[in-house]
């Protein structure tokens, strides 16, 4: 791997911003083309991070660091990667349902999929049904990513997911579900297509999904 790929490899496991937005930069200027800077390093880095965090060498604090300063590159990535038209593998409409203003785990989620090329409407918390609606209609949305970590807001999943059907949009959307007191049980009971424990599992569920 190039040296520049490399510093962004290592900066995002490391949660190095700085070092981050300065080669992603450099790799620019260098010519490397987006997609080859976005899969062989950022892309990379986060699988790692995935990786590391499954065999319990990383924990929460470390993934967000990483995903921060992953997100920071892509900031700066984001609009070469539009020019040169890298396909995004679906567009996901992700928020914390309903009555839940918990939106650490979320956002963590989104950053991830982001990484992984996905492309996120970010409708924040205490998301309603009809705008889970809205999202499917009115903004392209393929998968819906509801996160709850209450215990009194998981029936809400269910209730979205009535919406979703009563507006005749079921089989146009994949459904995905996590956050702290979900189970994969749980998702199958409600008529979810799938429940992930943590970030670096919503991305591998997410591109099960779309494929
Ligand atoms: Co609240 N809170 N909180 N809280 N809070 C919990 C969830 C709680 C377990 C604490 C406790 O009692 N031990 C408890 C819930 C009990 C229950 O229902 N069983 C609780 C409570 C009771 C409350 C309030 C009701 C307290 C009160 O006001 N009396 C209140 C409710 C407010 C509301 O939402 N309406 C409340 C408020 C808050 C704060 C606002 C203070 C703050 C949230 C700040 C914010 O998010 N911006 C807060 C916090 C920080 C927590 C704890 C301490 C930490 C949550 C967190 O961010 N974890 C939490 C205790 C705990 O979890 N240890 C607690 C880190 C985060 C990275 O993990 O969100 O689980 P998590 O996300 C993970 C996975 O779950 C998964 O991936 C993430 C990364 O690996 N994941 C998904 C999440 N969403 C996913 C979606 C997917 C796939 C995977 O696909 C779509």
């Amino acid at each position: 791997m190039e040296e520049v790929l490399e510093n962004i490899f290592n900066g995002i496991l490391d949660g190095d911003r700085e070092m981050v937005k300065r080669n992603v930069q450099q790799a620019l200027d260098a010519s490397i083309s987006p997609g080859v800077i976005l899969t062989e390093s950022m892309i990379a880095a986060m699988t790692e991070v995935g990786h590391r965090f499954e065999a319990g060498e990383y924990y929460v604090p470390e993934m967000l660091i990483a995903a921060r300063a992953m997100k920071e590159g892509l900031a700066i990535l984001k609009p070469y990667l539009k020019e040169s038209d890298v396909k995004a593998p679906g567009r996901v409409a992700a928020g914390t349902v309903r009555g839940d203003l918990h939106d650490i785990g979320k956002n963590l989620v989104c950053m991830m999929l982001e990484g992984a090329g996905f492309e996120i409407v970010d409708l924040g918390t205490d998301v309603s049904p009809d705008k889970f609606v809205d999202a499917i209609q009115n903004r392209g949305a393929n998968l819906i990513a509801m996160s709850a970590l209450l215990t009194t807001t998981m029936p809400n999943m269910q209730v979205t997911i009535d919406a979703i059907k009563t507006a005749g949009l079921r089989d146009k959307v994949k459904i995905m579900i996590g956050g702290a007191p979900v189970t994969d049980n749980y998702a199958r009971q409600i008529g979810a297509d799938g429940y992930a424990p943590d970030a670096s599992r919503a991305v591998a569920l997410a591109k099960t999904l779309v494929a």
